[in-house]
């Protein structure tokens, strides 16, 4: 495959309910859309979704923008490439710019797989036909805020829910919650706010063991692998890692050392589909457990990310809520909805299995770019 021409939208969504997290608060979401297309007119799209600020991780919207159109696009529209797994050699040069790097990874997965007919799912060797979804939940004002948002979620059929923790907002939620919903299934992310050598921290997080909780999402820091592996020979509760892994060799020290059992795999973070896949096989092949986060994305995102699900050892529920959890109108067609807490899986049909409103993209557009061949 040549690809013929990159075109970049950067687009802002609002959200239909502000979302807050260790790090801070937002109501807007912004990402880039990327368009590809080959010379015989068969277009793919891909989505970057980094945040606006570098509080996740060091990239931000602008920096992706940067990559995408001073390294990523010129170093695409040189590189002939057969499967769309070979597409990301086009930039193995490049270090780090993960974010950025997933964004066109995921056009070249829905440009290939277009042009052949067939689903992502089903290229990406996927068998499960729905994804179980969930939803994260942001830091609410009060707890009892925190309960009306639960319950609107269990209501509306999804089985497990995700809430955001940081320090002095951990054990109180998760007490309510759990008291409130018994057989709920619920996790907890800290988005790396504690420290181990922080006493009070560390006695909160070894609280947690009493609320039955799937898992602890990335307590530290992303570089402390040392100390996720200390607190996980402390914890039942197990040790779920999702800033520390941006690669296959993090995977690989993670294991090794102990630092948790469980991954959270998001395309955005490993740089593409063709990361998240490896970093599947290698995780399940080391007895971890996997599951399908993600950035808020919009619906291109969001339907690669459940298109990655699919694959079988994606055994805990992911953050694959409906895009309509986060906002009012989406830019795919059909929208991304799910029913009774599962997402189906579109083998049906080609590529990501959901058409870009083109125009609607175009119109909410704040700046665009294209380079050709
Ligand atoms: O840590 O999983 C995270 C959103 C933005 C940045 C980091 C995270 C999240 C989420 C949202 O938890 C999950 C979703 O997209 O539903
Ligand atoms: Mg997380």
């Amino acid at each position: 495959m040549q690809v013929t021409s990159v075109e970049a939208f950067r687009v802002e969504l609002p959200l239909v309910h502000e979302f807050e997290t260790s790090s801070h608060r937002k109501s807007s979401i912004e990402h880039i859309l990327v368009r590809i297309a080959d010379a015989d007119g068969v277009v793919g799209w891909g989505e970057i979704a980094s945040p606006s600020d570098p509080f996740y991780s060091s990239e931000t919207v602008d920096t992706c923008w940067l990559i995408l159109r001073r390294h990523l696009a010129p170093a695409l529209l040189v590189h002939t490439w057969e499967e769309p797994g070979d597409a990301s050699r086009a930039w193995a040069r490049i270090r780090g710019h993960n974010f950025a790097k997933a964004g066109v990874d995921m056009a070249c997965w829905d440009l290939a797989t277009r042009a052949s007919g067939v689903s992502l799912a089903s290229a990406l060797d996927g068998e499960r036909t729905s994804a179980v979804a969930g939803v994260s939940l942001g830091i609410e004002p009060t707890v009892d805020d925190l309960l009306t948002e639960v319950s609107k979620y269990v209501d509306e059929g999804y089985r497990r829910v995700k809430l955001k923790i940081a320090p002095a907002w951990d054990e109180e939620p998760s007490r309510a919650v759990r008291a409130a919903f018994p057989d709920l299934m619920l996790q907890v992310d800290a988005n790396g706010a504690y420290r181990y050598d922080d006493a009070d921290h560390l006695r909160s997080l070894l609280a947690l063991d009493a609320y039955g909780l799937l898992l602890v999402e990335q307590p530290f820091a992303p570089g402390a692998l040392a100390a996720h592996a200390r607190l996980q020979a402390r914890l039942q509760t197990p040790v779920c890692l999702d800033e520390s892994i941006d690669d296959l060799d993090q995977l690989d020290s993670a294991i090794e050392l102990g630092a948790g059992k469980i991954l959270n795999i998001k395309t955005s973070r490993m740089g593409g589909l063709t990361v998240a896949r490896r970093a599947h096989d290698a995780a399940t092949a080391a007895g971890w457990q996997v599951w399908s986060g993600g950035m808020h994305e919009f619906g291109i995102g969001r339907a690669a990310n459940v298109a990655l699900a699919s694959l079988p050892g994606f055994s805990l529920p992911g953050d694959l809520s409906g895009s309509d959890k986060y906002y009012a109108r989406d830019i795919v067609d059909p929208p991304i909805r799910a029913h009774d807490g599962e997402v189906p899986v579109p083998y049906d049909r080609p590529g990501l299995g959901h058409e870009v409103d083109e125009e609607f993209v175009r119109s909410l557009a704040s700046e665009t770019f294209v380079l050709t061949a």
